[in-house]
């Protein structure tokens, strides 16, 4: 589909919005609820700033396509059709959870989404992405994997040696690097001497793939759409989409209270490059009496978010039993 037709079906656009602005709000309650304990855990890390990237790269996939990511995961677990309910319960670490409670915030999954996770571990997830790639490939389906990676995931050995065996099994991958410029406190021209990921393709002798605007979830969608037509094709692609976290790190990292320069950087991209007004804009050129629309989409999600809190808060803990459970003895 080109930007062209995709520009003109208004209800697909409607249809992004809400998906973005419910990932906002529900990141915003998942930051509220972490300061107040009522979700524990080392870590919580928010995909706000990044939503177009989930929302775009994931509608551009078919059900029986695969998607994988690591911690940063409640964003794209929701543009896959998460229902937030199961998800506000996982966060929580209730039974009704999607992971039964004993996954949590880096953990949401779902085998019925063809959606694997939610790893901790920096690029951890990468040689999983290959090997379900690798066994589409083996029963001859044309299934496709999106694995969506950190930039701070490009100089861990396990990017080395799973974007090369993607390549030399033209495995149908698509590494979709979600370039925020940092990981954890390091920014990437600290860290990487080629600063242009999608580069490195070049390495692997893979298709190197277009550098998105993150922000831009009909750019994401078009350049991920023809990424995954070419992985279904003939093999792994590596694209890069340029976005930016509006938190910190975790929501205990204070970097933007600590560091004017990056409160700047911050209020740049939250005035001039935010997903949600970028698609309202795009919304409001098309149909200048949309507004009421958008704010019905926004009341709404606010209404699902807080249906999903009251959810998860009267869903039970996982018992004793549910704690032995799934654990595999030698
Ligand atoms: C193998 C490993 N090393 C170090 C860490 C600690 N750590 C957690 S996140 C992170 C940075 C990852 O940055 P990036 O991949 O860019 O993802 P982002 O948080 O920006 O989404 C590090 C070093 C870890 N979890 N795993």
């Amino acid at each position: 589909m080109t930007m062209q037709s995709v520009t003109l079906d208004k209800q697909r656009l409607l249809d992004w919005y809400r998906q973005i602005v419910l990932i906002r709000k529900f990141e915003t309650k998942c930051d509220e609820l972490y300061r107040e304990k009522r979700i524990t855990g080392v870590y919580l890390h928010l995909y706000s700033g990044h939503e177009a990237v989930g929302v775009g790269s994931v509608a551009a996939l078919r059900q029986d396509d695969h998607v994988i990511t690591a911690y940063r995961d409640h964003g794209i677990a929701l543009a896959r059709g998460m229902d937030p309910n199961r998800a506000m319960a996982e966060m929580m670490g209730k039974r009704t959870g999607v992971s039964g409670g004993k996954g949590g915030s880096m953990h949401l999954a779902s085998r019925e989404l063809n959606f694997w996770g939610g790893y901790a571990i920096v690029a951890g997830h990468l040689p999983l992405a290959a090997g379900i790639a690798l066994k589409e490939r083996y029963t001859d389906t044309d299934n496709v994997v999106l694995c969506l990676l950190g930039d701070g995931s490009s100089n861990n050995g396990y990017f080395h040696e799973s974007l090369n065996m993607s390549a030399v099994w033209d495995l149908p991958v698509v590494w979709l690097i979600e370039n925020n410029f940092v990981g954890m406190g390091t920014r990437i021209e600290d860290s990487s001497g080629q600063t242009e990921l999608v580069k490195r393709a070049i390495a692997y002798g893979m298709k190197e793939g277009p550098r998105v605007d993150g922000q831009n979830v009909i750019e994401v969608y078009d350049a991920v759409s023809e990424a995954i037509d070419y992985a279904r094709k003939h093999g792994p692609v590596l694209m890069e989409a340029l976005t930016y976290r509006y938190k910190g790190h975790g929501v205990s990292d204070k970097q933007f209270d600590e560091r004017e320069d990056l409160r700047h950087e911050l209020e740049d991209w939250e005035a001039n490059k935010d997903p949600i007004n970028i698609l309202g804009s795009i919304l409001r050129a098309q149909d200048s009496d949309i507004e009421p629309e958008l704010t019905r989409i926004a009341a709404e999600a606010d209404a699902v978010v807080a249906e999903a809190v009251e959810y998860a808060e009267n869903s039970p803990a996982p018992t004793y039993d549910d704690l032995i459970n799934n654990i595999y003895v030698g």
